[in-house]
């Protein structure tokens, strides 16, 4: 057999079994395809869309993908639309080309044919996924090292504190780099595509949720970081998070679903299932949503409590972990679509974008309840969002934009500054929208943001740096591409997500290339400004989220 009819196979044979997973059902009435080219745009469907549109591609920061909708505007006029009003010339340009609305261009990602078939995909029936509970969980979960026979102390010299946890988004891995040397201490195989690693409160563990719903365990006490257990948690997701209260270290991880909407809370040191709770329900609007998905998800230090972001709803749960058996939740109502967010610095109050919104959610875990919704610039994208002290408003937290080229700055103490409270009191301009992420630290004087999602070469390939005792003379812009000194690439080296070391004198930023062209770490001294190091390393492909041991371990940021 030649190499490339069992390249051919292997790539219709995956399709296929993503199909059986998918469900995938011929629906007479709506434009077809054959089954092999049906299977073949479900799976990249899954792979690329339904982050935005969502599994049954009603629509979240995307548009919603259903073949025929009816909308009524307020004045009660019905408007119809859908895909197949859109029809398949359209669709196709729309997949190839984007869209100003923020739709991004596939025509350098996705073959003419792929294309195509895809447009015709949209237009047909969606496909349900099976659900997924405790007998799939059981199933698929694996406890490879037992706790008893795991090490008793860390068994490496490595300062684990200043250990990062690096997504290797492409290759379906993390790579874990010793901070102090800058050298991978180790490279693990994870889900594809992973997402983002939390830390247990003891810091021992590092929890690893990949898109596709697996989650794994790593162990830092072993000479090389190891995978001790891992599990299957649901066929699409992005958040985990472990007990943090104490009397709770490492006792229970949480994990959340895109699909199916729930969110299951296992043992913390062996991943074992042990509670699954729907999300399923009404939306803030009062319309029932099929397909809420957990959004982000938060450990609170000063209770037995998980804040539970769910996306489509708009409702933020309070899950209290004392009590499995009888588990108690506060649903409380904010607004759509939750997506990502953080503590302030108290931890008492946790503040969530609700990006279709324009607004960020405020949450009080101490009374359990909406303490206030703060209108913002368009589509809030904080990552965990950045605490400081304004030198005229008292504590604020940052946010950057997808929409907007700017900074909000939200005060956050009610008690000594009740005035700016839960209001954006300055916006900071920063060098371009598609921003992602802000980052500062405890004992840094510098706000960074990056904007790796903006379609100017040069503006996703810089950062913008504020100095927090000077906001008024405006940012430093700094193009961290060229300081890294990679060969020219014909993709964008998109600069996404700062993370600072342990002690918070070093800013970490990923250089995320294209899969076959080399990306790097390139590490800032935070006093300075300049360069400090590039770590590269062929086997660093598609970098992204970076989770410093220490920082993660205590939300620091
Ligand atoms: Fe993320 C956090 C969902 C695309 C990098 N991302 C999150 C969280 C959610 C989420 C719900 C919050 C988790 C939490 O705190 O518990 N991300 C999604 C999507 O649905 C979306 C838009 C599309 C998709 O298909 O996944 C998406 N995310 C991306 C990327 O393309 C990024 C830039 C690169 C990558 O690796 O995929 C990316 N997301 C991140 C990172 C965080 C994150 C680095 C954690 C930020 C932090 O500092 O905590």
């Amino acid at each position: 057999m030649s190499r490339l009819t069992r390249k051919k196979l292997t790539i219709s044979t995956m399709a296929l079994a993503i199909a059986g997973v998918f469900n995938v059902a011929a629906a007479a009435d709506a434009p077809s395809l054959s089954a092999e080219a049906k299977a073949a745009s479900a799976k990249l469907y899954f792979e690329r869309c339904a982050g935005c549109h969502g599994i049954l591609r009603k629509g979240a920061t995307g548009k919603n993908l259903e073949p025929v909708t009816s909308t009524k505007k307020p004045d009660g006029t019905v408007v119809e639309g859908g895909t197949v009003k859109l029809g398949q010339a359209r669709l196709e340009k729309i997949i190839a080309y984007g869209t100003e609305g923020g739709m991004v261009n596939f025509d350098d990602i996705l073959t003419k044919q792929e294309i195509s078939d895809m447009a015709t995909y949209i237009q047909m029936t969606p496909d349900v996924p099976p659900e997924w509970g405790m007998k799939e969980m059981m199933d698929s979960w694996k406890l490879i090292i037992k706790p008893e026979d795991r090490p008793k102390k860390p068994m490496s010299k490595v300062n684990l504190k200043n250990v990062f946890s690096v997504t290797l988004r492409d290759t379906g891995e993390v790579a874990l780099i010793d901070g102090d040397t800058k050298q991978i201490w180790g490279i693990v195989k994870t889900g594809y595509a992973v997402h983002i690693s939390r830390v247990s409160a003891s810091g021992r563990y590092v929890y690893v949720i990949g898109r596709d719903g697996k989650l794994d365990l790593i162990d830092l006490w072993f000479e090389k970081p190891t995978i001790v257990a891992t599990i299957k948690v649901g066929i699409e997701a992005r958040s985990v998070d472990t007990s943090k209260f104490k009397g709770y270290e490492d006792k229970y991880a949480i994990a959340g679903t895109y699909w199916p909407p729930q969110y299951v809370i296992t043992e913390g040191d062996t991943l074992k299932p042990l509670k699954i709770v729907s999300t399923r329900g009404m939306t803030v609007d009062g319309e029932y949503h099929p397909e809420p998905r957990v959004a982000s998800i938060v450990a609170s230090p000063h209770k037995p409590e998980w804040v539970v972001n769910l996306k489509e709803t708009g409702m933020i749960r309070l899950v209290d972990y004392s009590d499995l058996k009888n588990l108690k939740e506060t649903t409380i109502e904010s607004a759509k679509f939750l997506h990502d967010g953080g503590w302030d610095s108290t931890k008492r109050y946790f503040l969530v974008a609700a990006n279709a919104s324009n607004k960020v959610a405020v949450v009080d875990t101490k009374t359990g309840k909406l303490a206030a919704l703060v209108d913002t610039k368009a589509l809030p994208h904080p990552g965990r969002g950045a605490n400081f002290v304004h030198p005229k408003f008292g504590p604020v937290w940052a946010t950057s934009h997808l929409g907007a080229d700017v900074i909000s700055l939200i005060g956050t103490d009610p008690a000594k500054h009740p005035k700016e409270a839960w209001q954006v009191v300055q916006e900071l301009k920063i060098h371009g929208s598609g921003s992602l992420f802000v980052k500062t630290h405890p004992k840094s004087h510098n706000l960074w943001a990056d904007a790796p999602l903006n379609p100017e070469r040069e503006l996703a390939e810089s950062v913008s740096v504020y100095d927090l005792r000077n906001l008024d003379k405006g940012p430093e812009i700094i193009n961290i591409a060229k300081l890294a000194g990679l060969p020219e690439s014909k993709a964008i080296k998109r600069v996404v997500h700062a993370e600072y070391n342990a002690t918070g004198d070093e800013v970490w930023f990923s250089l995320w290339a294209g899969k076959t062209e080399p990306s790097a770490i390139v590490v800032m001294d935070d006093k300075t400004r300049k360069l400090k190091a590039v770590i590269k390393d062929p086997r660093l492909i598609t970098p992204t989220g970076k989770f410093n041991i220490l920082n993660t371990q205590h939300d620091i940021y």
